[in-house]
């Protein structure tokens, strides 16, 4: 019914449109053609003026509108230096922007069709060329640059004391993986996930540095001024890792990892006070059309203090210690195995013996 609607309405402006060219050629008949045309001059020089204020207005109107709508301040060292980068391109673009309309309108408004003044012809200039070639290359070029800059230290070398958290994206949810207490992740394989048998990341349990791998779903803990490490994959499909309120994202390749860091400067119970919003979180979106359930992959980021990430983490039982639960202590042969497996000095003053 709607698309019968648009039809209507198209065919409508159409007749209109042609409509009004028709009595305007009638006007121009009857109260002859230069006389026509010198009015038709006056009202579109006149439209340029209403144009341009009527878009300036906007323009402002506009920021009114969504003032204090946009993200907080940047929760991250990196993410203040893209604000700042922001902020001078917007500097620049922006004197561009108003100075290239204003004349542009102006002038057509001002020097319209006068019978009194005759057009200078003016076909070329080479140093205007070089001028306006020129002084926009470089501009831009500095702009380019620092982004460079920046985008090869966020996806550098992470400081050697960063945290590493592998995140892997799936239709339509996000997985978190922290290497447990070796520092080291399990190795996995795709054949081997399974969500049945909770192993959503395929990790290879004959691997021993999967053992302690901690597996968790929709949230993800940073430690505050601690360089975090995000090692990113995906299950199925291209994802992307939008954490708007680092000013980070990266996309989620299935395949191919891909990694970025940052430095978290807020803590989530801070980041509370400072916006004024007792619901504040940090948030991670999903920034790629990825298919229907788009929209509900988002997780949660709590940032928290050393102190606090070592209790969450205490608490946390390894992808692996869920699959195979500890024996329980009537099995003996178990308890013996445990037993062996600590007593490492013991082992090799026997050994000696
Ligand atoms: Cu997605």
């Amino acid at each position: 019914m709607s698309n019968v609607f648009i039809i209507l309405i198209l065919l409508l402006g159409f007749l209109i449109t042609f409509q009004i060219a028709k009595a305007s050629e009638y006007v121009s008949i009857l109260k002859g053609e230069k006389k026509a045309l010198l009015q038709q001059n006056r009202i579109n020089g006149f439209l340029m003026i209403v144009f341009l204020v009527g878009g300036l207005i906007g323009i402002y109107w506009c920021n009114e509108l969504y003032k204090g709508k946009i993200l907080p301040v940047s929760a991250s060292e990196g993410g203040e230096k893209i604000d700042a980068m922001l902020s001078i391109t917007f500097l620049i673009t922006g004197i561009v922007f108003f100075l290239t309309q204003i004349l542009l309108f102006w002038f057509a408004f001002r020097y319209q069709y006068s019978e009194k003044r005759k057009a200078y012809y003016f076909p070329h200039n080479n140093n205007l060329e070089i001028l306006w070639t020129t002084v926009p290359a470089i501009a831009l070029c500095i702009l380019v640059g620092f982004g460079l800059f920046y985008w090869f230290k966020i996806t550098g070398d992470a400081p050697k004391d960063a945290m590493q958290v592998e995140v892997t994206g799936k239709q339509f949810s996000w997985i978190f993986r922290y290497p447990g207490k070796d520092g080291v992740f399990g190795k996995k394989y795709y054949q081997n996930i399974s969500d049945k048998d909770n192993n959503e990341l395929g990790l290879i349990w004959d691997d021993p540095a999967s053992h302690d791998d901690i597996v968790v779903n929709g949230e993800a803990y940073f430690v505050k001024d601690r360089p975090v490490k995000l090692i990113i994959n995906s299950r199925d499909v291209i994802h992307d890792v939008g954490l708007p309120h680092f000013r980070m994202k990266m996309d989620a390749v299935p395949g191919t990892p891909t990694t970025m860091w940052l430095t978290p400067k807020y803590t989530t119970e801070e980041m509370k006070k400072m916006t004024n919003n007792p619901d504040f979180e940090y948030e991670l979106s999903c920034d790629q059309m990825c298919g229907k359930g788009h929209y509900t992959m988002r997780a949660v980021i709590k940032v928290v203090t050393p102190d606090e990430f070592i209790l969450w983490r205490a608490k946390q039982k390894s992808n692996y210690a869920q699959v195979f639960p500890e024996p329980t202590s009537t099995d003996s042969s178990a308890k013996k195995t445990t037993l062996l497996k600590d007593a490492g000095p013991v082992k090799s003053v026997m050994a000696k013996n």
